[in-house]
């Protein structure tokens, strides 16, 4: 299968940007030059890059035993777990396709990725945050035309331990996948009814990580905080745990990103980076600040990375300060395209920018809304091309059509500025999307949710601004004139009993009689939000 066009894979194979090189190979290669070197720090437990590869190559045999082929997808939803990394390599070298679910991804996501997927199999925990999801996985086995078989990282309960998953050692995983075929499938952020899969190969992951390691500066000394969930683009590759195993550094697995799990992490492993977003960046300097001197040794942390949600001004302002390191911003997206600041860049652009792309062969087009460029400075659409910027989405050529152009480049949805330097500020959004402090909901998803309460005649779900989160969201509401009013609490059940993830039940409902309209019929999603303030 092709997932780019074969002239532009093989520009990017000429240019040496697609080395071939599949996405377990680096653990490989550690493993054979520095075996004792420790890849992952889980709580208690430390695996070596050997132990990490010689489970990787147990899960691989042991899937093939199972039936598992090249190209079957399974669901990955595990929390940061060393597991994690034992599941996704494993996967990786059998050819099984893993789909990154999130752990607060509930029966709808997961019933609708085991669905949509077809998985064979599904990774859970046990319990995470006092959720059972092994219930979950029940459920979700009972509402799937073909449930797939269920392995659990812990106590399995009615299911299969993932140790049963694993051959004996010494056994070999079946042959080499090919670096151009589909590797996993990302979810996307999103702005449909429907989570979007997005399709990614070795040779495109393993340029953004290895590019992003380069632009990080990571080497075989650097210690990586992995405290957003693992299965995330932002901390599995920008550079995130992928780029330090690139660099044959150390990962440590944050169970939580709350300020006192992670403060004491770093104090207690020496870890040198991170990569957070915004709210979890002032949660953390604020905790740093209030314990002052004698709150936990931060003095080993290099490099702060924030992204996945704007950062301001004022709040970049205040992060070196208050723990002590130097601060990088990051605007990427699953999609592909992927922007840092820079070691080199002064300190007016780390604080007022979103970086520049990875690579320069990145193409970035700023556009109006009939898709013609528009001059530096001018705000505008992003639309984007490159060597890892992915050309549609899994299975999903109706959608394509829109979120493409015709020549292949991706509509990011962003409205974005860029500067003389090649700079990017994220100005705004035109998807319909909200951002919460980094989690994306997608407005329709959930306004579809709703219009099924028997008391909804209409919902329009929106983005309002938040002092903590950056955007909460809040849902407008029109009755049904003969409907009882329900209480604002009971729509929110009504989401989550639908089961849909936590982060996606409205913050807010509020009941309207009409909504303002764009002056074409259009419900005015802007008006809204403006009247919310
Ligand atoms: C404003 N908006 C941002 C930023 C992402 C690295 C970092 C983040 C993601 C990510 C990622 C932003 N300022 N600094 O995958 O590899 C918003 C934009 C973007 C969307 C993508 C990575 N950084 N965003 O957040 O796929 O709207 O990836 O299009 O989750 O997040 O979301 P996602």
């Amino acid at each position: 299968m092709n997932l780019y066009p074969p002239e532009a894979a093989a520009r990017h194979r000429a240019a040496g940007y697609w080395t071939g090189e599949l996405l377990d190979e680096m653990v490989r290669r550690h493993a054979a030059a520095t075996p004792g070197r420790i890849a992952v720090t889980d709580r208690e437990r430390q695996w070596s890059y050997a132990e990490l590869d010689a489970r990787a190559d147990r899960l691989a045999a042991g899937m093939a035993a199972r039936g598992l082929r090249r190209g079957d997808r399974v669901v990955l939803q595990l929390p940061n777990v060393a597991e994690f990394f034992e599941v996704f390599f494993g996967a990786l070298r059998a050819g099984v396709v893993p789909v990154m679910a999130l752990p607060a991804h509930r029966r709808a996501e997961i019933a609708y990725f085991c669905a949509f997927a077809e998985a064979r199999a599904l990774f859970v925990p046990d319990r995470h945050e006092g959720f059972d999801h092994r219930e979950l996985a029940a459920e979700v086995r009972a509402t799937v035309p073909q449930p797939p078989e269920v392995f659990v990282v812990g106590d399995p309960g009615p299911f299969a331990p993932l140790a049963e998953l694993r051959a004996p050692a010494g056994a070999l995983p079946p042959g080499r996948p090919d670096p151009g075929d589909l590797a996993f499938l990302q979810l996307s952020g999103g702005s449909t009814g429907l989570p979007k899969l997005i399709p990614r190969c070795h040779d495109d992951y393993l340029y953004s990580v290895r590019a992003s390691a380069e632009i990080c500066e990571l080497t075989a000394d650097s210690v990586y905080l992995c405290a957003l969930p693992a299965a995330h683009n932002f901390p599995l590759s920008s550079p995130g745990t992928l780029g330090t195993f690139f660099a044959g550094g150390r990962v440590v697995l944050a169970p939580d990103p709350s300020p006192a799990t992670a403060l004491a992490l770093i104090a207690r492993e020496r870890v040198t980076l991170t990569g957070v977003v915004p709210p979890l960046a002032l949660a953390w300097a604020a905790a740093a600040e209030a314990a002052g001197d004698g709150g936990p040794d931060l003095s080993s942390l290099e490099l702060l990375q924030v992204g996945g949600a704007k950062l301001s001004e004022e709040a970049a302002r205040r992060l070196g300060p208050a723990l002590g390191c130097r601060l990088q911003q990051v605007f990427g997206m699953a999609e592909g395209l992927v922007n840092y600041t820079r070691p080199e860049d002064d300190e007016h652009t780390v604080l007022t920018t979103q970086g520049r792309p990875i690579s320069p062969d990145d193409e970035v087009r700023v556009v109006d809304d009939h898709d013609r460029d528009l001059p530096d400075g001018t705000p505008g659409h992003l639309l984007t091309r490159g060597p890892y910027t992915v050309r549609g989405y899994w299975r999903a050529p109706e959608h394509n059509a829109r979120a493409f152009t015709a020549d292949g480049f991706y509509r990011t949805g962003d409205i974005v500025r860029r500067t003389a330097t090649g700079h990017l500020v994220v100005e705004g959004r035109a998807k319909d999307q909200i951002n919460r402090g980094g989690e994306k909901v997608a407005a329709e998803e959930v306004e579809n949710v709703l219009l099924a309460h028997p008391a909804v005649h209409d919902v329009s779900v929106v983005a309002v601004p938040d002092e903590f989160l950056g955007e909460r969201s809040c849902a407008y509401v029109i009755l049904r004139p003969d409907a009882d009013r329900p209480r604002p609490v009971e729509l929110k059940a009504f989401v989550r009993a639908a089961g849909l993830a936590g982060f996606k039940v409205p913050d807010r409902v509020e009941f309207v009689d009409a909504f303002p309209s764009t002056g074409i019929g259009k419900v005015s999603k802007k008006d809204l939000r403006a009247s919310a303030n």
